[in-house]
């Protein structure tokens, strides 16, 4: 792995942990101080220039990384591509984008303002993935987008960054199993996605995942501070789908449930 590449990792993780203080308390209680490794990173945008899936994506071809599968979310309304890299130290990317011009006129004039303020050189360097938001945007309009798409609000208030780490379940020393990593973690005290069960997929489609629910940080819109649901950890075993090989796909099916780790709703309690 290149020394820049390596950079840019250590860069995402470390924004990433300023919003999710609990992902560091993750690492201490799964990798009891041994390193973690990561299965992939999760990351969100809009379907409009110049912040599409496929613009942010040049960043991680020019890395190395190869478009491997395509996924749809009718009801989100949004789709979404993995890549993957022949470094296996390297973790696998996902990305969606929300099809902004499904949505009500009110949304779409919104979303448009904020991706109106964004310089469009600054998607060009590979910092953009790890640069937050670009834009002011009110309370009143990050309330009215969350009454549409949970996606929106959360793009809306965080922008660009890792939405979510992911442990690899398989490397994890002392776990045999999804169901005891989520025990350790319920009995530290963090709280699970449950959405469709506390494991999504099963053995049968290769892939199990879990995740727990977004940590909660206070942001600033441009006329209050509000605390809201950042980001989350999530955590994936995965399954041979020939000897010695295991799956590396995303299951459409679990991952539409996963999304919901940031939903404010459920994190309300
Ligand atoms: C992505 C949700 C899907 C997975 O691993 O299936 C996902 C998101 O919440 O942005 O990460
Ligand atoms: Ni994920």
């Amino acid at each position: 792995m290149s020394q820049q590449v390596e950079q840019f990792f250590e860069n995402l993780w470390n924004d990433y942990i300023k919003l999710t203080p609990s992902a560091a308390k993750v690492h201490q209680v799964l990798g009891q101080g041994r390193d973690i490794i990561n299965d992939h990173v999760a990351f969100r945008t809009f379907n409009k220039a110049p912040v599409r899936l496929a613009t942010l994506a040049k960043h991680f071809e020019a890395m190395g990384y190869k478009a491997c599968g395509d996924y749809t979310f009718e009801a989100k309304r949004l789709v979404a591509k993995h890549y993957e890299h022949a470094d296996p130290q390297l973790p696998k990317i996902f990305i969606s984008e929300l099809l902004v011009e499904e949505f009500s006129p009110e949304l779409q004039d919104i979303v448009t303002q904020l991706v109106d303020q964004i310089d469009p050189s600054a998607v060009e360097s590979a910092e953009f993935l790890y640069s937050g938001k670009h834009w002011q945007i009110s309370s009143n309009d990050y309330e009215r987008l969350l009454e549409e798409s949970e996606y929106a609000a959360w793009m809306a208030a965080f922008g660009f960054r890792a939405n979510h780490f992911t442990v690899n379940v398989n490397e994890l020393p002392d776990y045999e199993s999804l169901e005891q990593v989520n025990q350790t973690l319920k009995t530290a005290g963090f709280r699970l996605n449950s959405s469709g069960g506390e494991i999504k997929g099963s053995p049968d489609v290769f892939l199990e995942q879990s995740s727990t629910m977004a940590d909660s940080t206070p942001v600033r819109f441009s006329d209050m501070e509000k605390v809201i649901p950042s980001c989350f950890y999530e955590f994936a075993k995965r399954y041979e789908i020939a000897p010695e090989k295991l799956y590396t796909g995303f299951v459409a099916a679990s991952a539409d449930k996963i999304f919901e780790s940031t939903d404010a709703k459920s994190a309300a309690e």
